[in-house]
């Protein structure tokens, strides 16, 4: 745009040209509001997904999303129905004799009303919905580490744009810091796993176990992971179908050489730590709707303050 004496030169010889910046900012704002509408522990229904058992949401397995949602023990959990039909939530699965023994509604959730439930015990959860069987989905409650600094998600390095970096304390104060670039669909996703101790050295010969979740499938599994020199990287098998957030499980199994007995190794074993939906802190596609959004909004200022003069 052009400014001679504050004047948008741009908006006042095409006042088209700053309506349509106008509608892009509404687009804009209209498109990222959603990604930040969604509470945390909240489980949105998608619409549609009563429709039919070949409804689209069922193929990606988000009919109830996210799923799976990851949680640690104690967190309530919220159902939204953002649907336009009733629907319903029970734990189980349709073919088993157990729906409803760790959660049920009790009643159809209408649309736009909630449901909530505490998840009390670390288990993973199935639930559906009775009225429409086809929507299936998991809620995963993993042990929580005795730390408070569980899950601190911050973006490593200055302009590493899309770089998102995890952080876990285990009980013995073993740190595990997961970066990655991903999840981005139609690639591989690569993760850089780093074990610390609480002095700052990097641990090595760490054992440990990672699995890593996307929409309910299994897009990287390793029981018998181990760095000798405390930094590691693990990478999808496949490609990822969907550039959805991952949940990522660690589960550290002790210090040792993998040559020897394992009942022998050092250090915290059993322990699971979760780190829930990696998405790139700030992808690209964002930032751009964005820089559109706050382009149009400056241009709108600009035409604004002239109008008034003539
Ligand atoms: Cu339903």
């Amino acid at each position: 745009m052009f400014l001679y004496n504050g004047r948008d030169l741009t908006a006042m010889k095409s006042k088209p040209i700053g309506a349509l910046f106008g509608l892009l900012a509404l687009v804009a704002i209209l498109g990222v509001a959603p990604a930040f509408g969604q509470t945390a522990n909240e489980i949105d229904m998608t619409k549609g997904a009563g429709a039919a058992a070949t409804a689209d949401c069922v193929a990606a397995k988000n009919c109830f999303t996210p799923n799976p949602l990851s949680v640690t023990p104690g967190t309530t959990v919220t159902w939204k129905n953002t649907d336009t039909v009733s629907h319903y939530v029970t734990s189980g699965q349709p073919s088993d004799n157990t729906t409803g023994t760790v959660f049920d509604s009790g009643n159809l959730i209408k649309p736009g009303s909630t449901y909530q439930f505490t998840f009390a015990n670390a288990g993973t959860f199935d639930y559906f919905c009775t009225v429409h069987p086809w929507m299936t989905a998991q809620v995963i409650v993993a042990a929580a580490s005795s730390t408070n600094d569980n899950q601190t998600l911050g973006t490593s390095g200055g302009n590493m744009s899309g770089m998102t970096m995890l952080t876990t304390k285990a009980s013995d104060g073993t740190t595990v810091t997961v970066s990655t670039s991903g999840p981005v669909n139609g690639q591989s996703l690569s993760l850089a796993i780093s074990f610390t101790d609480p002095s700052g050295n990097k641990i090595h010969h760490q054992n440990y176990a990672i699995t890593v979740m996307q929409d309910g499938n299994n897009v990287l599994s390793n029981s018998a992971g181990h760095t000798h020199t405390g930094d590691d990287t693990q990478t999808s098998s496949t490609n990822l179908s969907s550039s959805d957030p991952v949940d990522i499980q660690i589960t550290l199994n002790g210090i040792g050489l993998p040559t020897v007995d394992p009942t022998t190794w050092t250090g915290v074993k059993g322990e699971t730590l979760s780190f829930t939906h990696i998405v790139p802190e700030f992808g690209p596609v964002a930032s751009i709707v964005l820089a559109i959004a706050v382009m149009s909004m400056v241009v709108f200022a600009a035409k604004t303050r002239v109008i008034p003069k003539f």
